[in-house]
């Protein structure tokens, strides 16, 4: 049976091109398919740099990172982007119509694809709310949507895609916590063994993910459940207690 949805860091170092010191630093660690796995570290600890090197925004310096058990260099470009989706930190909505916004990630997608996207993104409930739903027209002339709305627009947008690896970086932090747990609640329900990666900047978004990496300075200073990571991890302590 092929493998679905593992990635793999082995001894990952990376810099930025022109700069001096190491944004990742020997970086080891596995996300097993269907694993979600939160990455949690003070602002310019490296997180965004790390999960960039999956889709290579980026290549590292040394060692290998690996998706489904290959290195991504070893594989072809497109059928690599096609395995992952991105939810960026700040959403990017345009003028249009809520039907056309999660389209964009894949034109070809039908309203029954867009509708499941949505569900899974919590999103269902309040588009269909809306007297022309999925038809109803974003900004502008149309419906001005609430920061959490947006989110769960944009993280249904990645969700069309049929991912086998979500990205989720850091884009929860603007929505409140009910509405996070949601949306955490509904991809556990519709999007069973998608591998997930949850970048946050609170202990709540990652808390009950089945592992936590503690980054500090591009390095891992930790890596386990809450309650491990609560006993043994400073840095984690002192996140949780900020
Ligand atoms: N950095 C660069 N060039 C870039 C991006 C980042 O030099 O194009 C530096 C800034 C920082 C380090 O890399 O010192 C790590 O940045 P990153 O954005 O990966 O950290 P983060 O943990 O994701 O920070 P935040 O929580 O603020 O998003």
């Amino acid at each position: 049976l092929p493998i679905k949805g593992r990635v793999d860091f082995e001894q990952v170092s990376f810099l930025y091109e022109g700069t001096m010191e190491p944004v990742i630093k020997n970086v080891t660690f596995s996300c097993l398919p269907g694993e979600t796995v939160g990455i949690i570290g003070s602002t310019g600890s490296g997180k965004s740099s790390l999960v960039s090197l999956i889709p290579r925004f980026y290549d590292p310096n040394s060692g290998a990172v690996k998706v489904n058990g290959i290195d991504v260099r070893e594989m072809d470009p497109t059928k690599l982007r096609d395995k992952i989706a991105v939810v960026p930190q700040k959403t990017v909505l345009f003028t249009g119509t809520v039907l056309e916004n999660i389209r964009i990630g894949k034109e070809d997608a039908t309203l029954e694809e867009v509708e499941q996207a949505a569900r899974m993104a919590d999103a269902h409930g309040f588009v269909s709310s809306f007297p022309e739903g999925y038809n109803t027209v974003l900004g502008q002339q149309g419906v001005n949507f609430s920061g959490g709305q947006k989110q769960r627009v944009s993280i249904a947008r990645a969700l069309v895609r049929k991912p086998e690896i979500l990205i989720l970086d850091d884009c929860t932090s603007a929505v409140d916590v009910t509405t996070e747990a949601n949306i955490k609640e509904a991809l556990k329900k519709y999007a069973k063994g998608l591998t997930c990666l949850i970048i946050a900047q609170r202990i709540t978004s990652v808390m009950d993910a089945d592992k936590i990496i503690v980054l500090d300075h591009g390095q891992i200073v930790g890596i386990g459940k809450h309650d491990e990571l609560i006993r043994d991890c400073d840095v984690y302590q002192e996140i949780f207690q900020s």
